[in-house]
């Protein structure tokens, strides 16, 4: 074995990462408890993106923790298929329990992405379960970001992560995205304009007709595309024009499920349920990697016709609903409903929203936005440079012991949800000190 391996960073191709910047100047993290980081290098950095939108209860939570222990010595592994264990049913029951009424079933998977992935195959195959076998095209929408297997990256708009991989799947078209900084910038909460960007559905259906349609799938809040909060009545009139045409509406919510607005889900934020709900991240805390998707009872009863010995749906994972992560959702579910964090958000939004647009007229701030725990500050990008500018404020944030995300040049906030007062007055003032020296 090579020892000196070890302490090598050239083995990991770092996910999503400017991998040789990072290398000549690594950033490591070695501990975390709730609202901090520590670094190799002993300094605290506040976490205000709660990691990946994920750690929704904070960091080195007691209840989870020890869940995660107790499990592994209890019952490490068991198989998904054609056997069970009691902490999955358990959780499905409790999800099903908390979710918008009538998504009552639940197909577990070990991320969002594949969460997406499972959510447009059960869409297809419903409508030929049902003999509707033309129904075979996805409607996703610009600026989407459904993770990055091959399903996702398809229905997504985001143009880098598509445009090195080919001819992606067919049958798939586009909604327009909905900002529009012309008529809506620094708006707080919803927008006002733009909810007219829904008639292109009727215009897509228009070219392909319906009978050839089985689902649009959007986020409701866009996220890691840089926080777009769709326009008031938006999602509304995509849910009646779905309804007029026999489509599955699906909502992404790996990024806004379990608290992230105030609401345990954007449906019970926006009262616009789907057909197809996605989630993962905050399932369980970002502790163990796990997905969930919700699907609504006709979907469901509409696989459960043949004999009774044959599997009703091809389709599953060797983790689907593993026993470590079972017991990870469990814990971080009671940790939520003990703290009340699913419905945090809404007490604090104000706080939040009123801090982050105390940040306009800083320069290059070109707008602001929020919802819920969510917020963005978008800067004009340097000339020729896209990102050049927000990956510097990063940077600047890091040093000053603060966690940022950005995007593009945009800078996205989503801290843990039990963000305190004073934690938000940390943020802004960290950001606003960052914002100010920015070339
Ligand atoms: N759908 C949505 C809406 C997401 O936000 C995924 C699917 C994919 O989930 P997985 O678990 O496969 O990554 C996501 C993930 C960011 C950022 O900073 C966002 C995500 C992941 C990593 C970073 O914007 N979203
Ligand atoms: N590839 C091979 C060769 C496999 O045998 C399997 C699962 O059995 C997979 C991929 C899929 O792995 P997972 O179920 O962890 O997604």
């Amino acid at each position: 074995m090579n020892i000196s391996a070890t302490n090598n960073l050239d083995a990991f191709w770092m996910p999503f990462t400017a991998n040789r910047q990072f290398k000549k100047n690594p950033r490591m993290f070695v501990s975390a408890d709730r609202m901090h980081y520590t670094t190799s290098d002993g300094r605290q950095v506040m976490d205000a993106t709660a990691g990946l939108w994920c750690v929704n209860a904070g960091h080195n939570r007691p209840k989870i923790v020890e869940a995660i222990r107790q499990q592994a010595g209890e019952l490490d592994y068991a198989p998904a298929f054609q056997m069970g264990h009691p902490k999955a049913f358990e959780l499905a029951s409790k999800l099903v329990a908390m979710s918008p009424t009538g998504l009552d079933h639940v197909m577990f998977t070990n991320s969002g992405s594949e969460s997406v992935e499972t959510a447009l195959k059960t869409a297809i195959a419903y409508h030929r379960a049902k003999g509707d076998g033309s129904r075979f095209r996805l409607i996703g929408r610009e600026r989407g970001y459904h993770g990055v297997n091959f399903g996702g990256i398809s229905v997504g708009g985001i143009v880098p992560n598509r445009k090195m991989f080919g001819t992606l799947l067919t049958g798939v078209d586009h909604l327009p995205h909905t900002h529009d900084l012309k008529r809506n910038a620094y708006t707080r909460g919803i927008p006002e304009h733009g909810a007219e960007l829904a008639d292109e559905l009727e215009r897509i259906i228009g070219l392909h007709d319906a009978s050839t349609i089985a689902a649009v799938i959007v986020e409701p809040v866009a996220g890691s595309t840089g926080v777009l909060v769709p326009p008031k009545g938006y999602l509304q009139k995509l849910r009646n024009i779905c309804d007029k045409h026999g489509i599955l509406l699906i909502f992404d919510e790996v990024i806004t499920g379990y608290g992230r607005l105030g609401a345990p889900f954007a449906a019970d934020y926006f009262g616009v349920v789907p057909d197809i709900m996605i989630t993962a991240k905050g399932l369980t805390n970002g502790v163990i990697p796990m997905g969930a998707v919700f699907v609504k009872n006709e979907i469901h009863d509409a696989f459960m016709t043949g004999p009774e010995h044959v599997i009703e749906f091809f389709h599953g994972y060797t983790y689907s609903g593993n026993p470590m992560a079972s017991a990870a959702g469990l814990a971080t579910i009671e940790t939520y409903q003990e703290e009340g964090l699913l419905t945090r958000g809404a007490e604090l939004a104000g706080y939040f929203e009123d801090g982050l647009h105390s940040l306009k007229g800083l320069p290059h701030v070109i707008d602001i936005r929020n919802i819920g725990l969510v917020g963005a500050v978008e800067l004009e990008p340097v000339a020729g440079e896209p990102t050049r500018r927000a990956f510097q404020a990063f940077l600047d944030a890091y040093d000053k012991g603060l966690l940022i995300r950005t995007t593009g040049d945009i800078i996205a906030l989503s801290p843990p949800l039990i963000v305190e007062k004073a934690d938000i007055d940390f943020i802004i003032d960290t950001l606003g000190g960052v914002l100010k020296t920015l070339d």
